[in-house]
């Protein structure tokens, strides 16, 4: 153990990375702009400044920490130095914070209010740019940016598809894609993992508010809502619930009293899911065909796929997410019902912005009709939920509706990365015995490494697995799939780490102890669930008898 002396107390360290990391262990909260654990160090925002005892001054997050360093974190010089960083941000940055969509989570507008900015001398005298608005996931307002590049390097560091760089030198500095493209024309895969390290509101969640509560307050409208497995342990994270909780029937009570109809389970989608990929995987396991077979419940590593490795395309399952499945069977239930007078629209509540480009893929649309009109984010719905004063925190946890709030344990695990494979393994191994269902956990699918392998008994076959979370990972792994260097049976890819409990549509900020949270809440809901496999879900077993019968290729899988 080590020390060093921070604001004349000592403090103990040992493997910390920097001095910030050694300062914010002693209970200080340096503000910064750039920094992110996960990321490079860039050490352009200066916020983090801190002095020596020699005067010097110098940015914590890239100092390594050495023994008998003595530092000051608060000093007149560095109060001073801090405010005039924000003061100048704010000088050219657009001040519009009561209408702005990051207003009240905004880190310039949190940090002027902390720092006691009141006050800005300068004019912004910078052209107004225009916004790009042409993902369906996510909106860029360079007028907000502040340059602080942690876009450009979870784009590139954790995504590996470098979409957004910076352009220009000086005051003429800007983020944006390659000759400032269009992000549609882009390889942005939607992922909005962008959007939830950008301290300001310079990249946003594309809004789907309005229609929905239009849609909500129309009588002729049935507006039936499911909700997936990673927004339940994040959507009490603005209401002070505390961090990972389970609010799913706090969440059910909500939309009930915002006028939602009916609300059902996602995991009942990823029931149908393991159903159906289990199957495909069976198949081409026999035939030798398109193997590996990649997941396809992930659309920013499915467009990934498409983009980079267009070659693989084939092995990516033609089975629809678990949206999607679900989507195409309430709307196929509604068409079936002819008592149902009223129009049925349905909305999807999702930790994800790229579901917000699946729902629009022409192989996503049942009969030419969208099976999901809406997509929500967590945040949306969070907004939603204070727009309508609802303290969601002080809400009874109701249950869902039925038959579809019914869900397996193993659809709820689809929410981590590798859940998808356990789900599946669980319903191919067929047995819900405690050891058996230890021994699937136990093969190497858990964890929170990018990359994990494991190799499985199927009967006589030994089935090889990969799992990857983050597309950067993904990408390193899909070169040696393709060159013949590595061989799997199976693949499971989320493009965002961790996988969807920390998709870019969740509430930000999302630090070390909310992913750890979140990740224990959805493995908890399992440990209690009644029904561990999907195929013991009742109702995934009467939709099979009933609605499905002959259906199941129509309403369940893609044409590719
Ligand atoms: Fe996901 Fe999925 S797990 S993709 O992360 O397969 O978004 O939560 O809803 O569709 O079920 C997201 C989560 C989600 C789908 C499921
Ligand atoms: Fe990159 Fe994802 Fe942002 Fe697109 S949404 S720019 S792929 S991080």
């Amino acid at each position: 153990m080590k020390y060093m002396t921070i604001n004349n107390r000592k403090v103990a360290f040992d493997d910390e990375k920097n001095v910030l990391s050694v300062i914010r262990k002693s209970g200080i909260d340096l503000p910064t702009f750039c920094y992110h654990s996960e990321l490079s160090t860039y050490g352009a925002c200066r916020m983090c400044v801190v002095e020596d005892d020699r005067g010097k001054v110098f940015a914590s997050c890239s100092e390594t920490p050495r023994e008998g360093m003595v530092i000051y974190t608060n000093t007149p010089r560095l109060q001073h130095h801090r405010k005039m960083i924000l003061e100048l941000l704010l000088a050219s940055h657009c001040r519009d914070c009561t209408t702005c969509r990051k207003n009240g989570v905004c880190t310039l507008q949190k940090l002027a209010q902390q720092l006691g900015v009141s006050y800005v001398r300068f004019e912004n005298n910078k052209p107004q740019l225009p916004l790009d608005e042409s993902s369906d996931c996510i909106v860029r307002d360079p007028n907000k940016c502040i340059l602080c590049g942690d876009c450009v390097r979870t784009c590139d560091e954790i995504q590996g598809l470098g979409v957004l760089d910076f352009a220009f030198r000086g005051a003429r500095m800007q983020v944006m894609p390659a000759f400032n493209k269009d992000l549609a024309k882009t390889d942005c895969v939607g992922c909005g993992q962008c959007r939830a390290v950008c301290p300001t509101g310079a990249i946003t969640i594309k809004q789907n508010i309005r229609p929905v509560w239009e849609a909500v307050a129309d009588k002729d409208i049935r507006v039936i809502v499911q909700i997936a497995p990673a927004v339940r342990v994040a959507v009490g994270d603005k209401f002070g619930i505390p961090k990972g909780e389970n609010s799913l029937g706090k969440l059910a009570a909500a939309l009930r009293r915002m006028g939602f109809d009916e609300i059902y389970d996602t995991n009942f989608g990823a029931d149908l899911t393991v159903m159906e990929e289990s199957e495909e995987l069976l198949e081409r396991l026999e035939s030798g065909d398109n193997l590996p077979l990649f997941t396809s419940c992930c659309p920013g590593w499915v467009k990934f796929c498409e983009n980079k490795y267009p070659g693989l395309r084939e092995h990516i399952s033609t089975c629809r997410s678990p949206q999607q499945m679900f989507g195409a069977v309430l709307k196929e239930e509604a068409r079936m019902d002819k008592e149902e007078k009223r129009k049925t629209v349905v909305v999807s509540i999702m930790p994800c912005t790229a579901k917000k480009a699946e729902i629009r893929r022409p192989e996503h649309k049942t009969d030419g009709e969208q099976d999901v009109d809406y997509v929500l984010t967590t945040t949306e719905v969070t907004r939603m939920i204070k727009e309508a004063g609802i303290d969601l925190a002080q809400m009874p946890s109701e249950a869902l509706d039925m038959p579809f709030g019914l869900s397996s344990g193993a659809g709820a695990i689809f929410g981590v990365t590798g859940g998808v494979t356990e789900a599946v393994l669980r319903r191919l191994v067929g047995s819900s015995r405690q050891e058996d269902l230890e021994d699937i956990s136990f093969t190497g699918v858990r964890g929170i490494e990018g990359i994990k392998e494991a190799t499985v008994a199927l009967g006589e076959r030994e089935v090889k697995i990969a799992v990857v979370n983050g597309l950067k990972c993904a990408d390193e792994l899909m070169g040696k799939i393709q060159s013949g260097e590595l061989y799997y049976d199976f693949v499971e890819v989320m493009a965002c780490r961790r996988g969807c409990i920390t998709g870019g549509g969740q509430p930000v900020p999302i630090g070390a102890r909310t992913k750890k949270a979140r990740l224990e809440a959805l493995y908890k809901i399992d440990t209690v669930a009644q029904i561990k496999l999907s195929n013991e879900n009742p109702i995934i077993q009467t939709l099979y008898r009933g609605l499905l019968k002959g259906k199941e290729h129509k309403l369940l899988h893609n044409e590719r």
